[in-house]
Order: structure tokens, then C-alpha cells, then sequence
């Protein structure tokens, strides 16, 4: 049997092609090789001359990207890939033509048995999201003639049908509005909570289901509150079917241990002492996150300013977009990257508050607490009929009362929070909004309803 050339890298241009041609060098050094084989087992194309040889390329899953993620393979060769995960999270390899490895753990590596390979196969990871960030893969065939494999290699479309949003229209039947009372600090200083990652279906907008991804069942996750210096210990466990995680910008610390994505099954404890004051966002810390918080991992921590005063009322708004896959799927990846939302909400519903209002008395001071989760947004939060007299946002005072200046709006970029404070001069019915037009059409509205 002649020596046989290695397989081979086709240019993709710029970085890269450089970054896949090094890998693949370095990669092909250690594992490429070919061999003898017997019979494939699970063939990816139509016909097509069998050579009788084997093709064995390394392929590592790393930073949410097969390198290299163009494999060059003699048409009827057998086709081997040896899969190694590189990343800190779960991944695996499905090709077009029906293999797949399984889910591969970090650090493992498994064998893929491709087949007969006679043209271009498409190849991707199915952990959800990840095909969408771009952990795909290409796999062609020199010589071949056919081209109907590449067909065959092409994706399932896209999600299907979205339905259309009507923020005006009532939401369904047993709808319960998400409790925008702002809870109270409980009493002590250490503050334990289970936090149980659980993926629901539930309605998001008047008639449209998804399938969210929670703590604790909820969109926004709980809403925590302590004081400075109060130590939350938060224990994770993860009840879904893929990995999640989580990150509280309420503590500093090394996000090494305590950030990690656990897999299904597993859990974690989260401890960390809020040194400072403010509303700050949690938020699931897997890849890609653009996916988990879109999809609804995302919550808030109260740490209360050491000089807080009571108020009449309390309430908490956090602010996020909806991009809505099919009807009962998760969202979508591809509109969350657009940035181009289908809903805008405060508590993960759209105009939820015009449906449930708020209340308060005619004279009551009111207090709102606002985060922007986001994942993409900006948001500024305007009272219809109302002035602010007292803005807090990340980590201080912008204005209290007795200054004699006033405020229309708290402006929010992604993952800020504040409060601020207001008092309803006369009985009605106050509008609240993201000033942000778009998005108080998108739902990013209600309303505060005051009593004489
Ligand atoms: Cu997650």
C-alpha cells in the first residue's frame, strides 16, 4: 500500500484558516493517520467507490468551536474522528448523516465511527445553543462527484412558527401575575437558599408558550434581599436536562469554583458576603449566556443602602427581552444575536401591571426598585404623571429630596439596577414605562393604580 497523504485543510482566509491550519498541524502530528479499516458501519452518502482506507482526523470542542471545523477527507474513505472536549461545559458531535457521539464530558475524549464519506456532510454540536453560537462543522469529500449529500448536510430548518405577540390582549386564563412586592430582609446575617434550575413551559405572552429556563420555577428567579454585610449562601442544583450555572454580582470573589456550569443532576454552594449596596443582577453563567438569560436565568439581589428609609409601598421591575422560538420552544438564539426582540417586560411578562396593577394611596411615598437584566437592552424607566425625587443607581445617590432639581426617568444599561422614589399627588392611574418607545410597545408597561 502506497504512503498516503494526510488529510487536508481547504483555506477558509484570514485568521481563521490560520488558527485551523495550525491546530490541525498540531493535531495531525499526534492522531491523523490512516489505516487499514473494515467495513464502515454507518455510511453518509450516496454511491460512491470505497477505497478501503481510513481517515483518522482530532478534533477539539473548544470555546464553543470545533478546531478545525473543516475536515478534508478522500471520497470513499471511512472517516474517524477522534473528539476531544477542551471546554469546561458539555458538548458532543452529530453529523448529518445520523452519527453522533454522545455527550462528551470536559477533558474526555471519545471515537466517532463517520462512515463511508462520498460528499459534504454537515456537522454541529446538539447541546442547545451551541450549534447556533457556532460549534459547527464541515466535512468534505476530494473527488467526490455527487452532490446530493450536501443537501442532505443542510440543517432542519429553522424554528417554526412564532406566534405573534399582542401585549394588549388579556393573558390566559389562570394567569398570576409575577408579585412585585419587594420581599423584606429576612432576619440574621447568614442568608441560605436552594435555588433549583428547572426548565417549565409557561405562557410569556397572551397565548404564547415557551419553554423557560428557571430558578426555581419563576421569570425573574426570586428576588433576594439582606444588608452590607450579610453573607448568602446559596446552594445550586441543577434539575434541568443541560448544564447551567450561576454568577451574583452581589459578591466579589474568584469565579473559578463557585461560576462553573454543573451538569444535570449536579449541584454547588455559592457563597459569597455583599460588601456593598444596590440591586444587583444574578444570572446563569453558562454558554452561551446570550441563551441562558434570554431564556430566563436571570434574578435579583436587594442590598440595602445603610440609611434606607421605610416607604408606603415597595416594588420591584426587571426589565428583559423575550425572543420567542416556536410555540413550547425555547427562545431564539438567532433573534437574541439580531437583537431584535419580540417582547419587552418587566417581570417576564408584557404589560403584565396594565392587566394587574399596582397599588398605592394618593400621598403614599412609593419606592421602585428597576434592574435591567437585559440580556441586550437598555431601559429607562418613567412614571407617567409622576416626578422622581429621589434616584439611586449603581451604588449611589444622584439625587434625594430636598435637592431642588427632579427626575423623569432611571436610565439603565444592561445588568444596572437602582431605585427611586415618588410621591403620587392625587388619586388615578399612573402609566409606567420604558421610555424607550419601542419597547413600551413591545410591553415594557403598566401601571400604578392609586386610591384617593
Ligand atoms: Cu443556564
Amino acid at each position: 500500500m502506497s504512503t498516503p497523504p494526510a488529510p487536508t485543510v481547504r483555506p477558509l482566509g484570514g485568521i481563521a484558516a490560520g488558527l485551523a491550519l495550525v491546530l490541525l498541524a498540531v493535531l495531525l502530528g499526534v492522531a491523523a493517520q490512516r489505516l487499514t479499516a473494515g467495513p464502515a458501519t454507518a455510511s453518509t452518502a450516496g454511491p460512491v467507490t470505497p477505497t478501503g482506507h481510513t481517515t483518522t482526523v482530532a478534533v477539539t470542542a473548544k470555546d464553543m468551536r470545533f478546531h478545525p471545523d473543516r475536515i478534508t477527507v478522500p471520497a470513499g474513505d471511512r472517516l474517524i474522528v477522534e473528539l476531544t472536549n477542551g471546554d469546561q461545559r458539555r458538548h458532543d458531535l452529530v453529523l448529518a448523516g445520523g452519527a453522533k457521539t454522545g455527550t462528551v464530558a470536559a477533558g474526555r475524549t471519545v471515537t466517532l465511527d463517520a462512515g463511508l464519506i462520498s460528499g459534504t456532510v454537515a456537522g454541529w454540536c446538539s447541546l442547545p445553543g451551541h450549534r447556533q453560537a457556532g460549534m459547527t462543522l464541515t466535512v468534505v469529500a476530494t473527488g467526490a462527484t455527487d452532490t446530493a449529500a450536501t443537501h442532505a448536510g443542510h440543517a432542519p430548518a429553522a424554528p417554526g412558527d412564532t406566534p405573534p405577540v399582542d401585549t394588549m390582549a388579556d393573558p390566559g386564563a389562570g394567569f398570576q401575575a409575577y408579585d412585585a412586592a419587594a420581599p423584606v430582609s429576612p432576619p440574621g446575617r447568614t442568608h441560605r437558599l436552594d435555588l433549583h434550575v428547572r426548565e417549565v413551559e409557561r405562557e410569556v405572552a397572551p397565548g404564547v408558550r415557551q419553554k423557560m429556563w428557571t430558578y426555581n420555577g419563576t421569570v425573574p428567579g426570586p428576588v433576594l434581599r439582606g444588608r452590607v454585610g450579610d453573607t448568602f449562601e446559596i446552594t445550586l442544583h441543577n434539575d434541568g436536562t443541560v448544564d447551567h450555572g450561576v454568577d451574583f454580582h452581589a459578591g466579589a470573589l474568584a469565579p473559578d469554583r463557585p461560576m462553573r456550569p454543573i451538569e444535570p443532576g449536579e449541584q454547588l454552594t455559592y457563597r459569597f458576603t455583599a460588601t456593598r449596596a444596590g440591586i444587583w443582577m444574578y444570572h446563569c453563567s453558562t454558554m452561551p449566556m446570550l441563551l441562558h438569560i434570554g431564556n430566563g436565568m436571570y434574578g435579583a439581589v436587594i442590598i440595602d443602602p445603610p440609611d434606607l428609609a421605610a416607604v408606603a409601598h415597595e416594588y420591584v421591575l426587571v426589565q428583559s427581552e423575550l425572543y420567542l422560538g416556536a410555540q413550547g420552544a425555547i427562545g431564539d438564539l438567532s433573534k437574541m444575536q439580531r437583537e431584535q426582540p419580540d417582547a419587552v417586560v418587566f417581570n417576564g411578562y408584557p404589560a403584565q401591571y396594565v392587566h394587574r396593577p399596582l397599588t398605592a394611596r394618593a400621598g403614599d411615598r412609593v419606592r421602585f426598585w428597576v434592574l435591567d437584566a437585559g440580556p441586550s437592552r437598555a431601559g429607562s424607566f418613567h412614571v407617567v404623571g409622576a416626578q422622581f425625587d429621589t434616584v439611586y443607581t449603581e451604588g449611589r445617590y444622584q439625587l434625594r429630596p430636598g435637592d431642588p432639581g427632579g427626575a423623569q426617568v432611571l436610565s439603565l444599561g444592561p445588568a444596572a439596577g437602582g431605585f427611586v422614589e415618588t410621591v403620587l399627588p392625587e388619586a388615578g392611574h399612573y402609566p409606567f414605562v420604558s421610555h424607550a418607545m419601542a419597547d413600551a410597545d413591545r410591553g415594557a408597561r403598566g401601571q400604578v393604580e392609586v386610591a384617593p
